[in-house]
């Protein structure tokens, strides 16, 4: 008679090797999940702080606008229309004009880089937050008078925006030569006005905003 033979692996279920296969499959599964949600989540971190360094460029561009609207080309010093534009902008804004026709301007105001907070220009990160002699943009209302008043409009504008050499020249070919973070250019009657802001997202990458506007000037 047949001796009926039973199916030994059927019965006892995985053998080690399979065991040890899932396992180490099941592993790296789980790996790729947990890297695909680490970099999901940077993503989305990338996508926040560059959201809101777009949002606040935008408002103090809006802002400078506001400012430079109206200003007389003879009242911009310095002179803003060389290759480097300027970094530091001093205008006049007009307020009344006579019968005669003669304007009166307003005190003297001032854009201008500083250094950030906690910052000094040594080509050291003093303030520790990844970026090295970075700026603020300061806008002072009647310069020199009694009432001069000092507003920080943006932190965090880089020493040199990206792509830009501290060589002379145009290195990133956007028509300005080794521009900071802020400077504004003239060209004909049109006042180019340059922001670039840095940020550093959760997992410490650098997200770079850059905006800009043009106001057309008085003659
Ligand atoms: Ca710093
Ligand atoms: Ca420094
Ligand atoms: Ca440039």
């Amino acid at each position: 008679m047949k001796k009926r033979t039973s199916d030994k692996r059927g019965t006892a279920g995985f053998s080690l090797l399979e065991v040890s296969i899932a396992i180490t499959l099941l592993g790296t599964v789980l790996g790729s999940v947990a890297l695909f949600q680490h970099r999901s989540q940077e993503a989305v971190s990338e996508m926040l702080v560059r959201a809101r360094a777009e949002g606040e460029a935008r408002a103090v561009l809006d802002q400078v606008v506001q400012e430079l609207t109206g200003v007389g080309r003879q009242q911009l010093t310095p002179n803003p229309s060389g290759n480097a534009g300027a970094e530091t902008i001093t205008y006049q804004k007009p307020i009344a004009v006579s019968n005669a026709g003669v304007v009166t301007w307003s005190p003297n105001s001032r854009l201008a880089l500083a250094m950030d907070d906690g910052e000094a220009d040594n080509g050291v990160d003093d303030d520790g937050d990844g970026f090295i002699d970075e700026r603020r943009l300061v806008l002072t209302r009647n310069v020199g008078t009694a009432a001069q008043q000092f507003v920080t409009l943006l932190h965090g504008l880089p020493e040199l925006v990206p792509g830009e050499a501290a060589t002379i020249g145009d290195d990133n070919g956007n028509g300005v030569s080794d521009e900071r973070g802020f400077n504004v250019q003239l060209v004909g009657d049109l006042l180019t006005v340059r922001l670039c802001v840095q940020r550093r997202s959760q997992a410490g990458n650098i997200v770079t905003v850059f905006a800009q506007t043009a106001v057309v000037v008085n003659n």
